[in-house]
C-alpha cells in the first residue's frame, strides 16, 4: 500500500517488531487496518474495470463459431461473454455490469428459468426470434430492446422459418454476486406455454412493458436526442437496478464522468469515444464500456445512434450517484 503522508491517511513504516506483529496478526485471521487503508479508503473510486472496445468484426466470427461447436440445450445459454481484463472473476464487462452476445438457429430454443439478476436484451440481427417473459410471448426484431426483469421466468427461440438471430444479453448479474444475493431457479416446464400476463394493478418493481420496439423509440429520439428506455407508470427506469437509453451523437459531447459503468453498443453509424484518456473508433454493433468515475466524450461525423445499459439505477437508491462535468 502507499503510504501517504496527510493527515488522515494511513503513513506508518514499517520496523522489524511491526513485521512480526503482522505475521502474529495473520495466523489469528486479522490484519492491521493502516496496511491497507488508503487502498481500501481511495479518495475517489479506482475500478478495476478498464476501458474496452469489442470489434463486431472480431466478435462476430466467435458468435457464429458457438453456434457450430455447442447446442444450445447443451449450454443452456449459447453466449459469448465480453470479459473485462479487470474483473475476470466477475464475469463482468465493467463494473457490476455483465454481457455477452447470444446466437440462436432456427427452430432452437432455450429452456424457461428465473433468476435475481435482472436482464434485458437488444436485438443485433435476425428474423423469428421470440421471448417469452412470464407467459407472455414477445416477437423481437432488430434492434428492439426487450426486459426480463428479476425473478420474471423467460426462455427464448427462433421461429423454425425465421434465420439465425444474435442479440446482446445485458445482466446485473457481477452486482448480484458482490452482494450475495444471486439465486436461480428451472421452471417446471421446458417452455412456457404462452398466456397473456394481466397488468392490472401492477405492484412489480420494475415497467409493466417489456418489449420496446426500435421504430418508435428511434421517432422518439431524433426529437430529444436522448431517449430514455422508462417504466411508463413511474417515469423512472425499466428496472431498479439498471437502466437503458438510446442517444444520438452527431457532433463531439463535453467530457463527464460519474459513478456507475456503462455499456454501449453502436446501433447505426460510426463515431468515436475518448475514455480515460484513450481514443477508441467505434462502428456499428461494435459494443464498449466506460468504467465508473472514468472521464469520456463521444464524437461522430454525421448521426450515429448509440444504445446503452448503465448500473444508474442501483446506484441512485443507494445514495451512491455522483457526476461531474469537470
Ligand atoms: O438469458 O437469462 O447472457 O441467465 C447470461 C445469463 C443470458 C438469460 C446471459 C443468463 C441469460
Amino acid at each position: 500500500m502507499q503510504r501517504e503522508n496527510v493527515v488522515g491517511r494511513a503513513n506508518v513504516e514499517d520496523t522489524a517488531e511491526l513485521e512480526a506483529y503482522y505475521r502474529d496478526l495473520e495466523k489469528r485471521d486479522l490484519g492491521a487496518l493502516w496496511n491497507v487503508a488508503n487502498d481500501i479508503e481511495p479518495w475517489y473510486p479506482q475500478p478495476k474495470s478498464v476501458p474496452m472496445l469489442w470489434k463486431w468484426r472480431d466478435v462476430q466470427p466467435m458468435v457464429r463459431k458457438a453456434a457450430d461447436l455447442v447446442t444450445a440445450e447443451k449450454a443452456a445459454r449459447r453466449v459469448v461473454m465480453l470479459v473485462n481484463p479487470g474483473r475476470k472473476e466477475w464475469s463482468a464487462a465493467a463494473g457490476l455490469l455483465y454481457t455477452g452476445v447470444q446466437i440462436m438457429n432456427p427452430g432452437e430454443f432455450t429452456s424457461a428459468h428465473r433468476h435475481q439478476a435482472s436482464a434485458l436484451r437488444f436485438v443485433m440481427e435476425g428474423k423469428g426470434a421470440f421471448t417469452v417473459v412470464d407467459g407472455e410471448r414477445l416477437t423481437l426484431g432488430a434492434r428492439d430492446f426487450v426486459l426480463t426483469p428479476n425473478g420474471t421466468w423467460h426462455d427464448h427461440g427462433v421461429e423454425k422459418d425465421g434465420t439465425q438471430c444474435i442479440w446482446q444479453d445485458g445482466l446485473d448479474i457481477p452486482l448480484m454476486n458482490s452482494l450475495d444475493a444471486n439465486f436461480y431457479e428451472v421452471h417446471p416446464q421446458t417452455v412456457q406455454t404462452p398466456s397473456p400476463l394481466s397488468r392490472d394493478n401492477w405492484t412489480r418493481p420494475y415497467s409493466p412493458v417489456f418489449l420496446y420496439k426500435w421504430d418508435s423509440c428511434f421517432s422518439e429520439l431524433r426529437k430529444e436526442k436522448i431517449f430514455e428506455y422508462k417504466n411508463p407508470l413511474t417515469g423512472g427506469p425499466v428496472m431498479p437496478t439498471m437502466g437503458a437509453r438510446l442517444e444520438l451523437v452527431n457532433s463531439e459531447s463535453k467530457f463527464k464522468r460519474h459513478t456507475g459503468s456503462v455499456i454501449y453498443q453502436v446501433a447505426t453509424g460510426h463515431g468515436w469515444s475518448d475514455i480515460g484518456g484513450q481514443r477508441f473508433e467505434w462502428e456499428e454493433k461494435d459494443i464498449f464500456c466506460v468504467p465508473s468515475w472514468t472521464r469520456y466524450r463521444h464524437g461522430a461525423p454525421r448521426e450515429a445512434v448509440l444504445f446503452s445499459f448503465n448500473d444508474f439505477p442501483a446506484m441512485k437508491a443507494l445514495g451512491l450517484f455522483r457526476e461531474s462535468h469537470d
